[in-house]
């Protein structure tokens, strides 16, 4: 059982997700969209109340692409608990189907628990490189490499060799060109830290033709989260290259520009009632994915109102 009172290993997030699938055949569909460079399997969660209808808008979320933000996973668990398991949230899915992964980088995700705790990249050693692992959130191919991105294997942000040269980087990018024919109205991506929605672009401080849509619907779920919260999130919204800094080849970028999806958002999560960084506590967790769902359905009822 999930209780959200502890941090889960990658084995349990994936037994979660299979039980689930066992046990709600009706609504749950697993698929693997691939594996990552040490072989682990990337699920993702397919919540609907059937009869396939490709018209049917679209919540795609993942988390997990930095490794060492903890929290994230947790966040995207409990959204697919509150889906599946609590009866109360089942209007959640009618008019709206979700694509949910959880955990897109589960070779750094387990380095963290075994090596490092701060480790962010993935684990794949580039060819003739000097450090292990590529920036994940830095690989996707759209304007990649343009700025706040590096060549350098050994710092953080390591864009890798060429634009989707990771594995898990490709996944999503061939699940997106997969599913062309769905009706994707809203990517959200969660990492942590800093209580920000950040909407694209991220390349450089100029904002899409929709600025002002990705403006209010964020705020409609960051005062959604705010009026939940128990320990005192106060979310800014912006775009993550004005609000935060440029970054390029970022998955909310490409998922924007490339795979079309309007709505693209990528949630810096809050480190607690403390500073406590990448390492919120594990009493924490359950208010954070608790809030941080008043959230996600926020944005549920906007895509449904509209689409
Ligand atoms: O730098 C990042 O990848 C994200 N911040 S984090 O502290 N979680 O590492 C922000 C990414 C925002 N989106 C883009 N720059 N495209
Ligand atoms: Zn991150």
């Amino acid at each position: 059982q999930v209780t959200f009172q502890s941090y889960m290993f990658y084995s349990e997030h994936m037994a979660y997700l299979r039980r689930l699938a066992n046990d709600y055949p009706q609504i749950v569909t697993l698929d693997k969209i691939g594996e990552s460079y040490e072989g682990r399997d990337l699920l993702l969660i397919h919540i609907s109340s059937g009869p396939s209808d490709i018209s049917k808008p679209v919540i795609f979320i993942d988390a997990g692409i930095h490794c060492r933000e903890w929290i994230s996973p947790p966040v995207a668990l409990y959204i697919i608990q509150q889906l599946v398991e609590n009866p109360e949230n089942s209007y959640l899915y009618q008019n709206v189907d979700w694509y949910i992964l959880p955990s897109l980088n589960p070779d750094g995700y387990e380095y963290t628990q075994t090596h490092n705790r701060l480790w962010r990249k993935n684990r794949r050693l580039t060819a003739g490189a000097e450090c292990y692992g590529t920036d994940l959130n830095r690989n996707f191919d759209y304007m990649w490499m343009f700025d706040g991105a590096s060549q350098d294997s050994c710092t953080e942000i390591y864009a890798g060799p060429e634009a989707f040269s990771e594995p898990e980087t490709q996944a999503l990018r061939n699940w997106f060109l997969n599913n062309t024919e769905l009706n994707i109205k809203l990517y959200l991506t969660f990492h942590s830290y800093g209580e920000m929605m950040l909407y694209p672009w991220g390349y450089a401080r100029v904002l899409p033709e929709n600025f002002e849509e990705l403006h209010r619907v964020g705020e409609l779920a960051a005062n959604a989260i705010g009026q939940a919260t128990r320990i005192n999130s106060n979310y800014l919204v912006n775009s993550s290259a004005i609000l935060l800094y440029p970054a390029a080849g970022g998955s909310d970028d490409w998922v924007k520009a490339i795979a079309g999806v309007d709505l693209a958002y990528c949630v810096e999560l809050p480190d607690g009632d403390a500073p406590f960084f990448f390492m919120l506590p594990a009493r924490q967790i359950l208010p954070v994915v608790q809030e941080t769902f008043e959230g996600v359905k926020a944005f549920h009822s906007y895509i449904e109102e509209t689409y």
